[in-house]
């Protein structure tokens, strides 16, 4: 690593390196010298194939919040002013460390109103940017439909005795083929339009400052064009839930409906005007269905070997699909709660 280090303009010696293990994908380090910290961190290239286009993009994105005076990344280029190194077929890239805290799951109201603001904020901030500047880093990303098929085309692929162990979630999945393609329609219809997304704003990619304000959205890999629906619904899969995905304690797992009131509020507050009407007449729809989505993704899988999701163990991606599985039906059991908690807010607007 001491090699790759030297390529980058770190100012000073890098006197200590951590690994910060908290994401699913890359590998993350954070560098210490006796000034400064800094984020080296290793693509991971199953996922994204082409990192060359995922920096491009990032550089667009992070050049546009700058200049509109907003905290965002900021890239470390390497010495010949390049955004990535390269080397023995790995791609790796540095950020400046943004002091901050994170959360993997919320227990206090105020920070879910923090969430919902940047990822408003965000979304308004980038209003203005063409996306189809953006490179389409991974295609049919949230694609709920795409991502149905892969699941069956997976299955076929699949042991008769795995998916009897896993019949009830696999007849679950099956039976809501029609609800994967909906949102995918309204987009292909124009009813969703397509803007620029974050595409992950899960919990853990917010960063806090010790005031518990949100400072930005970090992990900005899968930044590009995509539905608002994706990005509302999954940051709210984070954080108006009780435990996080990692839970394998089913009882404790349930979804918290005035987290949903405080998020759909402050989200609101900021951005409602730029939501059309099937947007917003989708929005508790998209729950149900981010959920049903990563459930979908997380058993995939775990048929598949476990090749995506970085896991502990090799059951890891199963009790994780268990988990956003249980959610997904318990949004379904309850759409007409969620509509009216936010009929009750847009009633306002
Ligand atoms: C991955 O990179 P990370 O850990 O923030 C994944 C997301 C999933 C999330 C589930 C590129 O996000 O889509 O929702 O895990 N990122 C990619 O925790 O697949
Ligand atoms: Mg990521």
């Amino acid at each position: 690593m001491q090699k790759i280090i030297k390529e980058f303009e770190f100012n000073g010696t890098i006197v200590e390196i951590v690994e910060n293990s908290l994401g699913l994908i890359n590998n993350t380090y954070v560098l210490r010298s006796r000034t400064d910290k800094f984020i080296l961190q290793k693509i991971n290239t199953y996922v994204f194939n082409n990192p060359v286009q995922l920096m491009e993009n990032i550089y667009l994105i992070t050049n546009h919040i700058n200049n509109l005076d907003k905290v965002t990344l900021e890239i470390i280029k390497n010495k010949q002013g390049g955004l990535l190194v390269e080397s023995n077929g790995d791609f790796w890239r540095a950020f400046k460390f943004i002091k901050s805290q994170v959360y993997l799951k919320i227990d206090d109201p105020s920070l879910i109103f923090e969430c919902a603001k940047c990822l408003a904020n965000f979304h308004k901030n980038l209003l203005v940017f063409p996306f189809k500047k953006l490179n389409t880093v991974i295609p049919n990303f949230h694609n709920t439909s795409f991502i149905f098929d892969r699941f069956k085309e997976i299955l076929l692929k699949t042991s008769e005795l795995e998916k009897i162990k896993c019949i009830s979630q696999i007849n679950y999945i099956l039976s809501k083929e029609n609800d994967c393609k909906i949102i995918h329609n309204l987009i292909l219809k124009k009813k969703i339009p397509l803007r620029v997304c974050h595409n992950d704003p899960k919990i853990s990619n917010i960063l806090f400052d010790s005031k518990k304000k949100a400072i930005c959205l970090i992990d900005l890999d899968t930044v590009m064009s995509g539905t608002i629906l994706s990005d509302i619904s999954d940051a709210i899969r984070t954080c108006c839930v009780s435990q996080s995905e990692e839970e394998k304690d089913l009882d404790k797992v349930f979804f918290k409906f005035d987290y949903f009131e405080v998020f759909i509020k402050s989200y609101l507050r900021v951005n409602y005007d730029s939501l059309n009407k099937v947007e917003l007449s989708n929005l508790v729809f998209s729950v149900e269905l981010i959920f049903l989505e990563q459930g979908i993704r997380f058993l995939s899988d775990y048929f598949n070997g476990n090749k995506y999701f970085k896991v502990r163990h090799q059951k890891h991606n199963l009790l994780r699909a268990n988990n956003q599985l249980k959610l997904s039906k318990e949004i379904r059991n309850n759409r007409s709660k969620l509509q009216k908690i936010l009929d009750n807010i847009t009633h306002n607007f």
